[in-house]
């Protein structure tokens, strides 16, 4: 499908979908988050993908929702818009998805990273949530995943007084897994991608969903979603091809089955 706000491109097993409104740094307006999820959607059931790569530009991971597209709503409106439950869609999307960020990420842009599976960042990278500076809050997960993934008192300022964190402290605090300049960042995340890609699907899946459920639930009932999750691998090809191949040295070949 043609899609005027994002661009999207196949990569081998990679599906890249970049954000395309540089004018307005990659604010995510309504037809961006449509066109966004509709390209995810459309890798995600496509069997030939087996991970997607999400970017911006080098300036402008993206600068939150379009404020100019939202500044009159009224609460109804925005709920009806339902906007900021989009997000959450991102973790059940079977095929992992990374984040390649550069420049700003901020707002509705760092809440779309960090509910990305990984995150490869550009050195110039910067992750803020400004919502307190236009007098709201986060709503596309913010107080939650940041308070989850940094602890309380490093998301209480950020988010409570517009503190952003460089792609440096970002890797130090462990909210993305790697920086590289920004002359190849995009090439180091579909690069990662293809690796996860190349890998047994079905594995990949159940693999992202049991990481998922640490989320979401007690150590036991976690640990009963990772059992639900192993077991049923012993009935896939690519388990038997992926052990026999191991005994005979030699590399796997996968079919998803
Ligand atoms: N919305 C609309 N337009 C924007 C946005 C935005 N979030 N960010 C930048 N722009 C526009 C500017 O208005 C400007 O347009 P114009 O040229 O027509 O005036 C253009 O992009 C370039 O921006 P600047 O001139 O401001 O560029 P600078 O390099 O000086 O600054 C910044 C870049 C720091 C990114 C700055 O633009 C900025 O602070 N932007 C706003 C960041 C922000 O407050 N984000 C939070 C938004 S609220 C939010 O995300 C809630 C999330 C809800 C859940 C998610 C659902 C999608």
């Amino acid at each position: 499908m043609a899609y005027t706000t994002v661009l999207t491109e196949i990569r081998g097993r990679v599906g890249i979908v970049t954000l395309n409104r540089p004018q307005a740094m990659n604010a995510f307006n309504t037809l961006m988050l449509t066109e966004l999820f509709n390209a995810l959607d459309e890798f995600d059931s496509n069997d030939a993908i087996g991970a997607m790569v999400v970017t911006g530009n080098e300036k402008a991971f993206a600068a939150g929702a379009d404020i100019k597209e939202m500044a009159e709503k009224s609460p109804f409106e925005m709920i009806k818009q339902g906007r900021v439950e989009l997000w959450d869609r991102i973790r059940s999307l079977k095929k992992p998805v990374i984040a390649a960020v550069s420049g700003w990420a901020l707002g509705g842009g760092c809440e779309f990273s960090i509910s990305c599976d990984m995150i490869v960042a550009s050195e110039t990278a910067k992750f803020g949530q400004p919502e307190i500076t236009i007098g709201i809050i986060p709503g596309g997960g913010g107080t939650q995943r940041l308070a989850r993934l940094l602890g309380k008192q490093l998301a209480m300022e950020m988010i409570l007084n517009n503190r952003t964190l460089t792609a440096a402290e970002a890797l130090q605090f462990g909210l993305v897994n790697r920086v590289a300049p920004v002359e190849n960042y995009l090439d180091e995340a579909i690069k990662l991608a293809e690796e996860i890609a190349s890998r047994a699907p079905l594995a990949i899946r159940m693999a992202k969903d049991s990481i998922n459920a640490a989320f979401e639930t007690t150590l036991t009932e976690g640990l009963k979603t990772e059992k639900r999750n192993f077991y049923p691998l012993f009935s896939t090809e690519d388990q038997k091809e992926g052990m026999k191949a191991f005994i005979e040295k030699r590399k796997p070949n996968w079919t998803g089955k």
